[in-house]
């Protein structure tokens, strides 16, 4: 989610503060913007949006710690999985 070609807990952490208002969702280096629109392949599922229902919230970022944790998380239909390359 951060371009760092990792899925780990600093994704998680930038999510969760995101959903508390702590960060703006601005990502470095260039990489879209938590809430982008058009960068996943999956038309209009906002940046960030790891289950692919259209809102950014901790449930994102729990998929991500799940991830992690090697724990299958439900995985909706078109929706990239966590680790999907999107460009
Ligand atoms: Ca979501």
């Amino acid at each position: 989610m951060n371009c760092d070609g990792q899925v780990n807990s600093a994704d998680f952490l930038f999510l969760l503060q995101y959903d508390d208002y702590l960060n703006d969702g601005t990502t470095p280096n260039g990489c879209p913007d938590l809430g982008a629109i058009g960068i996943a392949t999956a038309a209009d599922f906002p940046w960030g949006d790891i289950n692919c229902n259209h809102h950014l919230d901790a449930i994102d970022a729990l998929y991500i710690v799940a991830y992690e944790a090697g724990i299958q998380m439900p995985d909706p239909s078109g929706c990239p999985a966590v680790d999907a390359r999107l460009n």
